[in-house]
């Protein structure tokens, strides 16, 4: 299964560590497209090596978020970045998980938290150390939706 993790850039990078340890777990279920998401030596500013330039990162996001097969996000930091890529996931009818932290005392958007449909679109709410069992639920409850044989 290819996984496609959304989290904040340049839009703070303050829960790094959380999105760390989010993909930790999503390794646990497939390949994690966007790992580089979680590195905390990424900044806001930072630069990636493979790629030159906001072009070649946004067409490279852009393949691989049409060929994966899942999208996971943190939506607790707002970010410019993570609400386009839902929007475009959306529009590609994706199967999408985001998940948002209360405890941030920020209230989601109405754009992300009204999109919820219970099926293709999921908002979750969570505690910090209970993220992990939350992407479990979410992961054991995909098993029996089909995924193609050379994303396995
Ligand atoms: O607006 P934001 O920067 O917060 O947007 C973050 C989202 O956009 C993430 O979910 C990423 O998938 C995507 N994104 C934004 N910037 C990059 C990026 N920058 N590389 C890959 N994906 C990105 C390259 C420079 C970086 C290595 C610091």
């Amino acid at each position: 299964m290819q996984i496609y993790f959304c989290g904040s850039i340049r839009g703070g990078r303050q829960d790094v560590d959380i999105y760390q340890r989010i993909v930790r777990k999503l390794q646990k279920y497939g390949k994690v497209l966007t790992e580089h998401v979680g590195h905390s030596d990424l900044s806001e500013e930072g630069e990636d090596a493979a790629v030159t330039g906001d072009q070649q990162i946004h067409e490279r996001d852009m393949e691989w978020l049409s060929s994966t097969d899942v999208i996971v996000a943190d939506v607790t930091q707002p970010s410019l970045g993570v609400g386009y890529e839902l929007g475009r996931a959306v529009a590609m009818k994706k199967r999408i998980f985001c998940l948002f932290r209360p405890s941030s005392g920020r209230r989601l958007s109405a754009m992300i938290r009204g999109a919820h449909d219970g099926d293709l679109f999921q908002v979750r709410d969570y505690r910090e150390e209970e993220v992990e069992a939350q992407l479990e639920e979410y992961f054991n409850a995909l098993g029996s939706v089909r995924v193609p044989e050379d994303h396995l």
